[in-house]
């Protein structure tokens, strides 16, 4: 019998698949069976067509919560729950002012190789990307690398907080390529909120940037889940199969 008390969220990249890859026949199957005794969710930064293109079309139906963008659109039990927009929050304003001076400064940044779609809009953020996100898997991995050499993204984001000040906006470097932005307190804890209806006694965590500066760091700390860093997908099977399967 399923523990409708116990809930489990996991982050997508890096913790079910490998960075924006599709997960294993294995890790389905782990799910589902994961699922025969707790409830699960999964809270991605990216939007619902990639978590969708990673974790199957059917994931809505597969998994009790789907938590897209943070959870800024967010499914529970089959059905949409909600979805923020950036737009209505921000303001044209300074939405605008912001998505100038990014594209600006993309302008200026002298690249090994530059690709298309610089600055990908979704519903409740911004996915800021230098490379831009149309590259290919070489050419992710071989940003990501340079990346860690130069600092490209952290270089970018130093700049944009000190544009922003005081704007109520949170960056996040959660994959390989981009950073997100989005509204103060948007980050994975929004999900938080949305499952506080279903009154779990437990709520099991499971990211792998839980470091600060990480996409999963807030939610991980948070005192409304048992935080858990794994170092990869089979970690973090091997970490439920102990806590769940015995
Ligand atoms: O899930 C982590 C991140 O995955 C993607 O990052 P990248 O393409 O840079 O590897 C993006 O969808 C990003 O929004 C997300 O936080």
């Amino acid at each position: 019998m399923t523990d409708t008390s116990t809930l489990c969220l996991f982050d997508v990249d890096g913790t079910l698949t490998a960075a924006r890859q599709k997960a294993t026949p294995d890790m389905t199957m782990f799910l589902a069976e994961l699922r025969k005794r707790v409830r699960v969710g999964v809270v991605g930064g990216s939007d619902l067509v990639k978590i969708k293109e990673q974790l199957g079309e059917d994931v809505i139906d597969r998994v009790d919560y789907v938590f897209a963008e943070n959870g800024l659109m967010a499914y529970r039990f089959g059905q949409l729950h909600s979805v923020q927009s950036i737009q209505e929050y921000l303001g044209e304003d300074l939405l605008q002012d912001f998505i100038n001076f990014c594209l600006d400064y993309l302008a200026k940044i002298k690249l090994p190789r530059k690709r298309g779609t610089f600055i990908e809009f979704r519903n409740g953020m911004l996915n800021v990307s230098p490379i831009g996100r149309s590259c290919s898997q070489q050419e992710r991995i071989e940003f990501f690398e340079l990346d860690k050499k130069e600092k490209i993204r952290e270089k970018f984001v130093s700049v944009l907080q000190k544009e922003f000040n005081g704007k109520g906006l949170a960056f996040s470097i959660g994959g390989q390529i981009s950073f997100d932005v989005f509204p103060e307190g948007w980050d994975k804890r929004y999900c938080l909120g949305i499952v506080e209806q279903d009154s779990y006694k437990t709520i099991h965590f499971f990211g792998d940037k839980t470091k600060p500066g990480g996409n999963d760091y807030e939610i991980f700390e948070d005192p409304r889940t048992i935080g858990h860093s794994v170092t990869s997908p089979e970690d973090t099977q091997r970490i439920c199969k102990d806590l769940f399967f015995s």
